[in-house]
């Protein structure tokens, strides 16, 4: 396919929605010229190749798909069936996983697919059984007083926010925290890492139905053996959502103990991070948990979005070629080198370091919350995310860490060397950034102080290290 191909098919689009309406026209020329000119290191973004964002802007968007393949509530759905069952097969064989459901719009949505199929396989409901018996219109008032009472409040343990777990795992500002009664387990308090002897006394003690593993902030490999052995132990079902590393699963730097695949009973990811496809869900399992899955939708998700299941056939394909394998070890090949970088100018890093895509910094060392080092940072151009570490003082807003992380670069083609200036980069904005105070003098978690002249200077070392790797090269929009 010629270069030229992905010029015309992006100006010509961006030309047919001008003449409708050009602000949106302009917006996402915009965007991309942000995208290109921002050193990205947020962790859980990507650049989708432009073959998956195509996939995406197409008349798939217009039809209705209720159901699963061959099994649909609108007639005329074969071409979608086409690309779901791409999408999925792809999925099966990348991960070597038993069932893939591809339709949940977003990570959430997997997760929420993944609970109520566990809850419908599990939970031992009387009401439940004659629900899924009868048709629903014969259920009585008292049934449905049953059912909600059994299906209710269930036992959730999973990884605390401030250790790096996600909002979607019992939290309460979600509604997986209302659902379920949920504790967490956290992370040693001296080294920051998952204590398993921990995380299986507490099992012990709490008996949770689900035992959920995977995090979106936690820097380190994690053994699903031993979590699955412990979830054994209390009988519960194992879920791990590997949203923020289903890349380096998939590129296979995950493996043995350090796959989720085989060990868990289902595993819910997103597409868009370090996987490199659309904005979306997944969901694997294992055989027995299939036919509860496939309900997602209507229980838990609308109807599927055919466009987004054609990209994510199209990315799952990019990803099984061996290509993929070399991106994925350069993407942990790049957090250490970055890790390395910062520790080696004095920065302190939950864990010490990384064994994944993330790299997370305790800016309490420089004088700044969270808060303060993301905007100083987003000054100079440097785009990353403030995040909770364990125990944090400053909450989840103001937060004391910076996450960052390396698929995005990565895949524009940065390298370790370019990682070690990066770290320089950011290690001069932190020291240079002091923290301002509020009109009645107490100290602010928010106000900062950073010479303009010093955030432009490293604004254009940052865009000089970009200029050799162009993101879209073949894409000119001029
Ligand atoms: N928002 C995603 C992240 O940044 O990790 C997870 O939901």
């Amino acid at each position: 396919m010629s270069r030229n191909a992905e010029s015309t098919a992006f100006r010509s689009a961006l030309e047919v929605i001008r003449a409708v309406e050009p602000r949106v026209a302009d917006a996402i020329g915009a965007e991309l010229t942000d995208q290109r000119e921002s050193l990205k290191l947020i962790a859980s973004e990507n650049y989708a190749s432009p073959a998956t964002l195509l996939a995406m802007g197409n008349w798939f968007s217009d039809k209705y798909a209720e159901g699963t393949v061959g099994r649909r509530f609108y007639a005329g759905c074969q071409n979608v069936d086409t690309v779901e069952a791409l999408a999925a097969e792809h999925a099966r064989e990348l991960f070597g996983a038993a069932h893939a459901y591809v339709q949940p719009h977003s990570g959430i949505d997997a997760n929420l697919v993944a609970f109520w199929a566990v809850l419908a396989d599990r939970v031992e409901s009387p009401a439940l059984k004659k629900a899924q018996v009868r048709q629903v219109n014969d259920l009585t008032e008292a049934d449905w007083f049953a059912l909600r009472r059994e299906l209710g409040n269930q036992r959730m343990l999973g990884m605390s926010l401030d250790a790096g777990g996600h909002l979607t795992h019992g939290f309460r500002p979600n509604i997986s925290g209302k659902m379920f009664d949920q504790r967490s387990y956290g992370t040693d308090p001296a080294t920051g890492l998952i204590d398993y002897d921990r995380v299986a006394e507490a099992a012990r003690e709490f008996k949770p139905l689900i035992l959920v593993g995977g995090y979106s902030a936690y820097p380190r490999k994690v053994n699903f053996r031993i979590l699955r052995e412990i979830a054994d132990s209390v009988g519960a079902t194992f879920m791990v959502d590997m949203a923020h590393f289903a890349g380096l699963v998939a590129g296979k730097v995950f493996t043995g103990d350090f796959d989720p695949v085989p060990h868990a009973h289902i595993v819910t990811t997103t597409t868009h991070k370090s996987l490199r496809g659309p904005r979306g869900g997944m969901v694997l399992c294992q055989p027995e948990l299939a036919d509860q899955v496939d309900r997602g939708c209507p229980m838990v998700l609308g109807g599927p979005l055919p466009h987004v299941m054609a990209a994510k056939a199209v990315a799952l394909a990019e990803a099984r070629r061996p290509d993929f394998a070399d991106y994925a070890q350069r993407i942990v090949d790049n957090a250490q080198a970055l890790a390395d970088g910062l520790l080696r100018r004095g920065a302190t890093l939950v864990t010490g370091g990384t064994d994944n895509h993330l790299v997370l910094i305790d800016v309490s060392g420089y004088g700044l919350t969270g808060r303060q080092a993301e905007q100083a940072l987003l000054d100079s151009g440097i785009v990353t995310n403030r995040n909770s570490v364990p125990q944090d003082p400053n909450g989840a807003w103001y937060t004391s860490g910076i996450r960052i992380g390396t698929p995005a670069l990565t895949t524009r083609g940065l390298g370790t060397a370019e990682m070690d200036q990066t770290a320089e980069l950011i290690h001069t904005v932190l020291t240079q950034t002091t923290a301002g105070a509020n009109a009645d003098g107490t100290p602010s978690k928010a106000k900062y102080t950073l010479d303009a002249d010093l955030a432009d200077k490293i604004s254009r070392q940052a865009a000089d290290l970009l200029a050799p790797h162009p993101l879209y090269p073949a894409v000119d929009l001029t």
